[in-house]
């Protein structure tokens, strides 16, 4: 996918309590994501930010879905998964992307999705936002997260039943 046509944004997120959860695999490029992450939020005026870090990005969804039942406004989701010889690869991508969506779509809580999912580490650098990174992807999952909170509460301003049908959805998944 081409980074090329990504949106310019200016996003005031003072107030909001965001959650970054982050897996552990491929050191190097999950700094420069956190790093990227980490920027976005500042920029962004969020200070409410509490960082989760679990082993691989197949807990990741498990992660995220606790910071929403904890009542978390947004979520921002790292990882990096790099292609190997077995099948592996496509099933923690998929477990992440499904997990990550579903959670997203069914409690309406934004999640910013940075999870580099490559064939080698030279694409993952790249996307890095590290020195000599092309793109900074995790400064973008998490201006988008805080983004769209702004603008659902900008064009949906029912906070506070949205938000109590929210974690009512949430037990409810559950099993509460
Ligand atoms: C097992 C595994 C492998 C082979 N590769 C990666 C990877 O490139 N990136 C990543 O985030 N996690 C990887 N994992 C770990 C799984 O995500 C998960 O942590 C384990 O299967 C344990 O549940």
């Amino acid at each position: 996918m081409s980074g090329a046509g990504a949106p310019t944004l200016t996003v005031d997120g003072r107030g909001l309590r965001v959650v970054v959860v982050a897996a552990s695999w491929h050191t190097q490029v999950m700094d420069g994501l956190l790093d990227g992450a980490r920027r976005a939020l500042g920029d962004a005026g969020v200070e409410k930010v509490t960082e989760v870090r679990v082993p691989g990005s197949f807990e990741l969804p498990v992660a995220a879905s606790r910071a929403v039942a904890a009542g978390a406004d947004a979520v921002v989701s790292l990882g990096v998964v790099i292609r190997g010889g077995t099948p592996h690869f496509d099933y923690v991508c998929s477990a992440a992307t499904t997990g990550l969506t579903e959670l997203s779509v069914r409690t309406g809580v934004p999640v910013g999705f940075g999870v580099l999912t490559c064939d080698d580490e030279a694409q993952a650098l790249d996307r890095a936002g590290l020195p000599g990174s092309g793109e900074d992807k995790g400064y973008e999952a998490a201006q988008a997260a805080v983004a769209t909170v702004v603008a659902l509460r900008a064009a949906l301003p029912d906070g506070d039943v949205a938000g109590r049908g929210r974690y009512e959805l949430h037990r409810q998944l559950r099993g509460l």
